[in-house]
């Protein structure tokens, strides 16, 4: 199932058709329809419910709000897509991965836009350290290392592409379904910048029966997310807060500490940046949430008062 604001594009057996969620499901959604989802239908064209996700990838919903936004569902494969161009950022890539630990999806990091490049080892290299090997480099522009990249697909499996705008994911599933079935877009010249060519999320069918999601570009990844998730993907730099010999150490200058002499510091500092982050977030749910019981009891009491 798709996802295309209150029309969901549901399909089964080969065909393709529009459902809506049934009023019990709006009033009641604790689950609400995300792309990946397998959801039950009432006469063809009403969402009952949705069944229980194997897996979900969720930010925090972007702007003011407070809540989890749930991208896709039953994600098996992460590809976390980054142009071998300006879009390339370890400290992105090491949000992505928070991300994908989060989700429970199995996470491969594509550098695309290799055609760009005499060698790219270093790169390689360098984003092997943060994923665990994890990674495969292609050129959706000239094919090279999509056989390869085609290979992890399997068939029955769901697999999501997420990544910057303009980093060539449409171009990439355009190139892995052998036809072009997505819109991509130009990265304009003078800053790099892709233009949100994908403006929503869609489920395809690979020719070997594997699933795979095209996500838009995201302009922000605010994370939503377990510290835990932060600890899987720096697993390095937990192995050595383990050995640090006081029992809660925050590595931040401590003598002896084994963090601050064994990480590298710049994946301690993104690793603290991002548990602040989600410390932040966490507080500013507190609080949004005591402003909302406030709120409620306000407004019972005003009834209450107004009772003759
Ligand atoms: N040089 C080079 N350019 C590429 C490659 N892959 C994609 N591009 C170009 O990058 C631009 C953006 O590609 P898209 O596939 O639209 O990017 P996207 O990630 O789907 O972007 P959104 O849909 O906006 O999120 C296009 O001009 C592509 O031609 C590649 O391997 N090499
Ligand atoms: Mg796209
Ligand atoms: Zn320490």
């Amino acid at each position: 199932m798709s996802a295309a604001r209150e029309r969901f594009l549901v399909s089964a057996a080969g065909a393709e058709w529009y459902a809506t969620p049934s009023g019990h499901l709006r009033h009641t959604a604790n689950l609400w329809p995300a792309t990946g989802d397998w959801v039950t239908l009432r006469d063809r064209a009403i969402i009952e419910a949705v069944l229980p996700r194997t897996t979900a990838i969720s930010r925090k919903r972007a702007g003011t709000g407070f809540d989890e936004q749930v991208l896709a569902a039953n994600v098996d494969l992460l590809l976390i897509v980054t142009g071998l161009d300006h879009d390339y950022n370890p400290r992105r890539l090491e949000r992505y991965l928070t991300l994908a630990a989060e989700s429970r999806a199995a996470p491969l990091v594509v550098l695309n836009k290799i055609d760009l490049h005499d060698s790219v080892a270093t790169f390689v290299d360098e984003t092997a350290h943060l994923c665990g090997g994890n990674v495969v480099a292609v050129s959706a522009r000239t094919g090279e290392g999509c056989d390869a990249l085609a290979s992890r697909f399997a068939p029955g499996t769901t697999a999501a592409l997420i990544g910057s705008s303009g980093a060539g994911k449409s171009t990439l599933l355009n190139r892995l379904l052998g036809r072009d079935r997505m819109r991509t877009g130009e990265v304009r010249e003078s800053d790099q910048r892709g233009r949100h060519t994908t403006t929503h999320r869609e489920l395809l069918t690979l020719p070997n029966g594997a699933f795979v999601i095209d996500m838009p570009g995201l302009r922000e990844l605010q994370l939503w997310a377990d510290p835990e998730s932060v600890g899987e993907a720096f697993a390095e730099i937990e192995d050595l807060a383990r050995q640090c010999r006081y029992r809660d150490c925050q590595h931040q200058g401590e003598p002896g500490c084994a963090v601050m002499e064994g990480a590298d510091p710049a994946r301690l500092a993104s690793y603290q940046k991002l548990h602040r982050e989600l410390a932040h977030l966490e507080r500013q749910q507190d609080v949004h949430a005591s402003l909302a019981e406030k709120r409620k009891w306000k407004a019972i009491h005003k009834a209450m008062r107004h009772k003759p």
